[in-house]
């Protein structure tokens, strides 16, 4: 067994149309534990931090712009190799094309939306989730 622990936040727009029960449903489904959860307004300084990985690029500022637009949930997941596990359960980044049986893929809308609009963020290495989870969890 390998545990690890894992941040997933629920984006605005998943808060926003009331997404948070059934997204943390499939997580908990799959088998892992919540262990922690809170639901905040982000600060731009939070982000910041959050997105360090993405500054300068195209998307970064528009990205940085929606998480501000409302709240997110920010929770910490745990269990077997949950790190990869929530970002297969998430699917690919764009909602367009996430399969089916995915987050994503079944609860993204796919209305011409942005692709920062994809419900959820999960970390992508124990390093990310380490570092994420420090940042949403001080
Ligand atoms: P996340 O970090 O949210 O779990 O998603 P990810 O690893 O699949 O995607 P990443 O490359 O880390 O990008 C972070 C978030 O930025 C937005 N994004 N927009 N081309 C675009 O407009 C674009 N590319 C990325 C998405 O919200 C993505 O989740
Ligand atoms: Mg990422």
């Amino acid at each position: 067994m390998t545990i690890e622990r894992t941040l997933i936040l629920i984006k605005p727009d998943g808060v926003k149309r009331r997404l948070t029960g059934q997204i943390i449903a499939r997580v908990e489904a799959k088998g892992y534990d919540v262990v922690e959860l809170k639901q905040v307004h982000a600060t731009r300084e939070l982000l910041e931090a959050h997105y360090e990985e993405h500054v300068g690029k195209p998307f970064y500022e528009p990205l940085v712009e929606f998480m501000l637009s409302g709240p997110v949930v920010a929770v910490i997941a745990e269990g077997h190799n949950v790190i990869t596990g929530f970002r297969s359960l998430a699917g690919t980044t764009d909602p367009t094309t996430a399969a089916p049986g995915t987050i994503r893929g079944d609860l993204g809308r796919d209305w011409g939306l942005k692709v920062q609009q994809n419900l959820v963020h999960g970390s992508d290495s124990v390093e990310s989730a380490t570092r994420e989870i420090g940042i949403w969890f001080a």
